[in-house]
Order: C-alpha cells, then sequence, then structure tokens
C-alpha cells in the first residue's frame, strides 16, 4: 500500500536513476525546468557496468554534470537528499537492484519499469516495500507525473507533447490508469475538458501492481490540491471493486469520473489477452463492461464509451467551477526549452553552414566509399593501391597505366639506403627512445628541395619553359643566370658514370606507356646539357617523376589544364615521394628498435670544433 498522509512528489523531490537513460534524464531535467524548479531532480545515476564518472545534461540553457556510480549504496550514501529510485533495470536486474534500494531508508518511491518481471519476484518486492513503507509503482509502468513537481523518466513523452498538455503547472485532476500510454491519453483529454493533471500515475499493466488504483486514489482523496478523480481502469482483475467499495463507504468523496477499457473483449467468443499481463477475464466479475457498471452504479460518473470519458470530465469539472470548489487560475507561459540540435535539424527548421566541406571520401552510408566508388568496388575491380590514390587524390579514376605508375613510384622511392637524410633522422629519433609516429616525422620533415621535395618545383619549372617554347638550353642559361639550382637536376652519388636505376625504370614505363610525353623529353634534354657540364648533373628521381606527372595531367584526357596547373601548385606531386619514402622511414624505425640500437651520440672527431674567436 501506499502512505495517504504524504505525497509522494514535490517540487523538491530528488531521484536516483538506475540506468543509462541519457534521453529520460535529459527529458526529466527539461520537464523540471519548464516547471521552473530550482535544481534539476535527477542526483545521481547507477549504472554498475561503466566506472565512475559524470555525465553531461542541460537543465534549459545550462549544462549540469550528474554524477555516474558503478555501486548503488555510494549513490545513496553521497546522495541521501534522494527518496524516488526510478529504475530502468532490466527483468532480469530489476528485483536485485529494486531489493537493494528498499535497504536504504531514504529511499520511500521506487518505480520499475521493466516488463516480464516473475509474478512470484514482484510479489516478494511487495511484501519487503510493506514492510518498509516504500510506495512502489509498476512493474511494467512509464510512471507517472505531478505537474510543476515531479515526471518519472518517459512519462508524457517530447517536450512539445508535454507543453501542449499543460504539464508543466498543476491542474486540478488527479488520474490513476494501467497504462502508460493513456495515461498519455489523460494527460491530453484533462487538459482539454478541465484545467489539467494535479497528478497522474499509471500504475502499470502486471497481473500485481506494486500499488493499485485504491492506494492512489486515497492518496489523490487526501490532497487538498486534486479536486476530480479519474480511473481509467481495463478488463482484467478486480481493483477496481475496492474502488467502489471506498465510494460506498464514503473514503472517496471527490467526483470520480471512470471507465475500464476493454469492452470489446465481450465481443470475442474466446477469452481475450490484450496487450497487458493483467487485462485477461478470469471471470465475469473482471470483464471491463461488468465493472464499468458497478462503477457506475455506485456513484462514480461513467460515460458510455472511452470516446465520452473527456465530455465526462468536462462536466463534472464545470460543475466544481459553478460549484466554487475549483478556482479558474490565470494561465502561466512556462519557459521555452531549448530544443537540441540534432532534433532541430531533423526537423527541418534550423540550417547551418558546415564548418568543412568533403569530397572524397564517405563512410556514412553502409559502405565506405571512396569518391563514389564503394570499398568492395574497389578491392573486387583490383584498383590497387594506385587506383587509390587516384580517387582520393585526384577524385577520378584514372587509367591503369595511371595507376600502375603511381604504384611503380611507390615502390622506387619507398627506401634509398640508411645515408640519407629522411632515413638517418628516423634512426636518430629512434635511438633517442622516441615512437614510431615522432620518429617517421622527423625523417618526413627533411624532405625538401634538397631531398626528395623537389617534384612540385621541377614540375612548375619543366612545363612553364616548355610551354614558352624556351629552349633547353636557354633554360639552363637562364637559371645560371639567376644563380639557381635546376630542381629535379643533380644526384649526391648518381651521375652519368653510374646511373639511377631507379630512374632508368620510370623512363623506360613513361616513353612505353603515356600517350605524349613532352615535358619528360624535355627534362631529359635538359639532362643532356647539365650532364656536359658535370656526370651528376642527371635527371634524378624527383625530376622524372615530376616531368611524366605533367605529361600524365595533360595527356590523360582527364584533367582540364587548370586542374592539371593547380595540382602542381597544390604539392600533390611531391605527395608521392612522401608516402613512398614513410614505407622505407617505418622500416628504419623498426630496425633499429629491432636490433635495439642505443642512443646515438655524433663523435667529435667527426665535428670540427671552431671558435669565432680564433
Ligand atoms: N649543381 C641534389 O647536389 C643536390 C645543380 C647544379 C644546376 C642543379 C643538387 C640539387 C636540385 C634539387 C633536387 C632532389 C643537392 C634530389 C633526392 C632523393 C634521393 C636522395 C639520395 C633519394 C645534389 C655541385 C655543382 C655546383 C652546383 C651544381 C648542382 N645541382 N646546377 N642545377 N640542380 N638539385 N633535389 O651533389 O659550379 O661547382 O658551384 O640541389 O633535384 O633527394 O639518394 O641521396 O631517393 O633519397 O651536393 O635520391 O643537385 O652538388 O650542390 O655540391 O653542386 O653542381 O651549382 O656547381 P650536390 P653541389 P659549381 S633526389
Amino acid at each position: 500500500g501506499v502512505s495517504t498522509s504524504m505525497p509522494l512528489f514535490s517540487d523538491r523531490t530528488k531521484a536516483i536513476i538506475w540506468g543509462m537513460q541519457n534521453r529520460a534524464i535529459q527529458g526529466m531535467l527539461d520537464f523540471d525546468y519548464i516547471c521552473r524548479r530550482s535544481e534539476p531532480s535527477v542526483v545521481a545515476i547507477v549504472y554498475p557496468f561503466t566506472a565512475d564518472h559524470k555525465q553531461k545534461y542541460y537543465f534549459g540553457n545550462k549544462e549540469v554534470f550528474i554524477p555516474v556510480f558503478s555501486d548503488m549504496d555510494v549513490a545513496m550514501r553521497k546522495h541521501q537528499e534522494a527518496t524516488v529510485l526510478v529504475n530502468f533495470a532490466s527483468l532480469r536486474s530489476a528485483y536485485d537492484s529494486t531489493m537493494q534500494a528498499m535497504q536504504h531508508p531514504q529511499i520511500n518511491t521506487v518505480v520499475i519499469i521493466a516488463e516480464g518481471i516473475p509474478e512470484n519476484m514482484t510479489r516478494k518486492i511487495i511484501k519487503l516495500a510493506d514492510v518498509r513503507g516504500v510506495n512502489i509503482i509498476g512493474p511494467a509502468t512509464v510512471g507517472g507525473i505531478k505537474p510543476g513537481c515531479f515526471k518519472i523518466g518517459n512519462t508524457a513523452g517530447m517536450i512539445d507533447n508535454i507543453i501542449d498538455s499543460k504539464l508543466y503547472r498543476p491542474g486540478s485532476v488527479a488520474y490513476v490508469s494501467r497504462s502508460g500510454g493513456m495515461s498519455n491519453e489523460l494527460n491530453k483529454i484533462l487538459s482539454k475538458d478541465a484545467d489539467g493533471v494535479c497528478e497522474g500515475v499509471a500504475i502499470g499493466g502486471d497481473r500485481y501492481p506494486g500499488t493499485t488504483f485504491i492506494d492512489h486514489l486515497l492518496r489523490f482523496e487526501a490532497d487538498p490540491q486534486v479536486k476530480m478523480l479519474v480511473l481509467l481502469g481495463e478488463v482484467g482483475g478486480v481493483e477496481e471493486y475496492h474502488v467502489c467499495k471506498a465510494i460506498r463507504d464514503g473514503i472517496i468523496k471527490k467526483p470520480l469520473v471512470a471507465w475500464c477499457i476493454g469492452t470489446c473483449s465481450d465481443m470475442f467468443t474466446s477469452e481475450v489477452q490484450f496487450g497487458h499481463a493483467g487485462s485477461l477475464a478470469g471471470s465475469a466479475v473482471e470483464k471491463a463492461a461488468v465493472k464499468n457498471e458497478a462503477l457506475k452504479a455506485y456513484g462514480a460518473t461513467v460515460p458510455d464509451s472511452f470516446d465520452g470519458l473527456g465530455a465526462a470530465v468536462g462536466e463534472v469539472y464545470r460543475r466544481l467551477v459553478d460549484e466554487g470548489k475549483i478556482i479558474v487560475k490565470e494561465e502561466v507561459e512556462p519557459p521555452k526549452v531549448p530544443m537540441d540540435y540534432d532534433w532541430a535539424r531533423k526537423l527541418g527548421i534550423i540550417r547551418k553552414p558546415a564548418a568543412f566541406i568533403s569530397t572524397i571520401c564517405d563512410e556514412r552510408g553502409q559502405e565506405l566509399s571512396y569518391c563514389g566508388v564503394p570499398i568492395s568496388q574497389v578491392l573486387e575491380r583490383q584498383l590497387g593501391v594506385g587506383g587509390t590514390v587516384s580517387l582520393l587524390w585526384f577524385q577520378r579514376e584514372l587509367p591503369e597505366w595511371a595507376s600502375r605508375f603511381f604504384e611503380l613510384v611507390l615502390i622506387v622511392t619507398a627506401d634509398h639506403g640508411p645515408a640519407v637524410s629522411g632515413a638517418h633522422n628516423t634512426m636518430v629519433t629512434a635511438r633517442a627512445g622516441k615512437d614510431l609516429i615522432s620518429s617517421v616525422v622527423s625523417g618526413l620533415l627533411t624532405i625538401g628541395d634538397r631531398f626528395g621535395g623537389a617534384l612540385d618545383r621541377a614540375a612548375a619549372d619543366f612545363c612553364a619553359a616548355y610551354d614558352k617554347g624556351q629552349h633547353p638550353q636557354e633554360f639552363v642559361n637562364e637559371k645560371r643566370a639567376k644563380g639557381e639550382l635546376i630542381m629535379g637536376i643533380g644526384h649526391r652519388v648518381k651521375s652519368i658514370n653510374n646511373p639511377d636505376s631507379r630512374v632508368r625504370e620510370l623512363k623506360a614505363y613513361v616513353t612505353a606507356r603515356w600517350p605524349a610525353w613532352p615535358v619528360t623529353r624535355y627534362a631529359l634534354d635538359v639532362e643532356a646539357i647539365t650532364t656536359r657540364k658535370k656526370p651528376n648533373l642527371i635527371l634524378n628521381v624527383d625530376g622524372i617523376v615530376a616531368a611524366a606527372m605533367v605529361d600524365l595531367f595533360r595527356h590523360c584526357q582527364l584533367f582540364t589544364q587548370d586542374e592539371g596547373n593547380n595540382y602542381i601548385q597544390m604539392g600533390s606531386i611531391n605527395a608521392l615521394f612522401v608516402l613512398g619514402r614513410t614505407i622505407g622511414l617505418v622500416g628504419h624505425y623498426l630496425d633499429q628498435k629491432r636490433m635495439k640500437q642505443p642512443l646515438y651520440r655524433h663523435p667529435w672527431d667527426d665535428i670540427t670544433y671552431m671558435s669565432p674567436l680564433n
């Protein structure tokens, strides 16, 4: 039973929620806010499957943190102001958590949301609740609501529905129903046909609810704010007869409008089990129509059908207003709850310029796609790493000869020994004890004009000279006159006497596969001149890739001239060396770590120490 002396909920009621029910909790806080509660009604969350932490919610515009505890006893100890437990535990754990909650004298109400709790367990819960003086609402319930004070979990749905049914301020009508869904219907009816809900409880659909109709009606009878009562019963059970008796015995004196749903069960020839476990008429007296007759006979106002419930409520309400028992209060506007951004966007009522635009990859759908090509297609059609580079860097599927060229470049630039700047830096960094990313990045950062990063400028220079019809000799002279090095020309160790096999392979591929390669031809003509001056001024690996890429952009027929020039300016050709050499740098990092190489310190005898004063 329920204590009739104390109201269950006030505008200072504090609850602990069992379960990470973010939407329900936010809904409770939004309700609190529109009721102008000074503080949120939820003080803590219990969730055994997580470490203790704080969870963020909104209270109006303000962000608030609600602590999450893995241990209910700790939550109770730290939040002794909590008197209600809203238990969202599943049917498997709701029994244990409810029994545990009842060990804490601070708890006077436990709401059990779970459906399907075995009846013998519910009965044990009820027994302990009676001993401890705890009110149980449920199981199998959405909960209940006390406008202006407290909302249990998901009761009354979304905020616009709550505002529509004026649940942000108390009315004069209190109701009790079995069904949570129908209680929502009642909220609406009572706001339309009367001055709204003072309190509403859905006792839940089980055969043995923790508290019954009469428990709550007696509470409402004792509450001076409640002026009229509504009972929404249903087929099954005999609880409605306790209400009849209370009317007969003068215990319920306030006007009561009642209806039992499920009258249509009479139209079936066999027994009908409705949605709720308890909604089954075991005998004639449990039938909805029979119970409606009884309620009417004992003095409740009972309409002819559910459709007539609103009119019946309206009639009783107006009578009470006429008699001066209900003083119609002036309506107050509730404060506006800011709408969640995601919800507003879903409704299509706001728009916001995106901070980023992305055009190469989409991971949102069922399948990741690279520039519109599903990843399964990339694999099935064996587009390879080259094809992936085509899609993600150049936003188009380039011909097979181009994709294979990218792969060829990645292979030949993957490494060029431990002596080059990049590998050296990576090895020194690895030996200083740093991690893979730091070591690889330290190597990558050496890539520049002199080492591996000459491709874009080489491409720009060769193609500019070629486009203006400059003779290769003139180009070399001009560079010399300006005191500039020719990008893509020269190598520290390679020369015409010690040719770079990588360049030979690339040249062979380009001259065999390219539809036209005039800029590559031009670069080779430049090489012929520079190597006459010095044998190491060969067209190097940067130079051949750069010239070949200009010819690729221009002759594969998939880029406009502007697009091709743009890609050169953006630094896309250097990217091929960066990507290729990353493979080698990772290798050097792993190599040093594998051999557990100690900290590197450069030997003194390899450094000339000179004082500026000498
Ligand atoms: N001279 C690459 O120089 C290097 C000249 C030149 C006109 C030139 C130099 C250079 C342009 C940038 C470039 C990419 C620094 C190189 C790479 C990847 C790598 C690396 C690896 C790998 C080499 C001697 C004489 C001087 C200079 C003149 C030199 N270069 N004239 N145009 N381009 N090239 N970088 O050997 O009269 O005696 O004063 O900057 O394309 O990085 O394996 O190592 O895969 O890892 O130090 O292949 O060529 O020659 O500077 O002593 O010059 O030749 O003016 O003339 P060196 P220097 P002079 S590929």
